[in-house]
């Protein structure tokens, strides 16, 4: 597995801090990539960040990212209908980290049923935009934890 995290988010999130700012906060998509890479950079992971309106384009990045390290992805509305990403999400090898700006419980109550949060390791909702600092703090800590078996046969080498 490679030393790298993908940053994937979904449609309409391009247009974070100009519409809605009660809901979505003041925040733009690149200050949340910024924060995202303070903590790959600390931890020397690369991180891989892309934002799309189109269904296809997030199935191909997904598809990129089978051995990727860890994904955090915000799908926004893709989350209450994509089957295609769904599958794709349960192709990958490393922990999914879901995560929504808003918390998509005290909403709307189709807003509440995310299809995609069966194929995630976890989902973070409701933090604003710490829940993308949390979801990588998450993974590069997935990075530096020892395989409990390496730690057993490195034991079993010595005696
Ligand atoms: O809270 C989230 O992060 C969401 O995933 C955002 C999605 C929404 O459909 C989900 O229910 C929750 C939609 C984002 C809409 O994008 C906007 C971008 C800028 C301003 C207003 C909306």
């Amino acid at each position: 597995m490679t030393r790298t995290i993908y940053l994937l988010n979904g449609p309409n999130l391009d247009l974070l801090g100009e519409r809605e700012p009660e809901i979505y906060g003041r925040f733009t998509l690149a200050d949340i990539e910024a924060l995202c890479r303070t903590v790959t950079d600390r931890h020397a992971v690369t991180l891989i960040a892309h934002q799309t309106n189109a269904e296809h384009e997030m199935i191909q990045w997904l598809h990129e990212a089978r051995e990727a390290s860890g994904i955090v992805i915000n799908p926004a509305a893709f989350c209450y209908h994509s089957v295609p990403i769904l599958d794709a999400l349960k192709m990958c090898a490393g922990p999914v980290v879901e995560v929504h700006i808003s918390n998509i419980y005290r909403r709307e109550d189709w807003r509440s049923k995310s299809i995609l949060a069966a194929a995630a390791t976890g989902v973070i909702t409701g933090l604003g935009i710490d829940g993308y600092r949390l979801a990588m703090e998450y993974l590069v800590g997935k990075l530096r934890a020892p395989k409990p078996s390496a730690g057993k046969s490195a034991r079993k080498k010595r005696s």
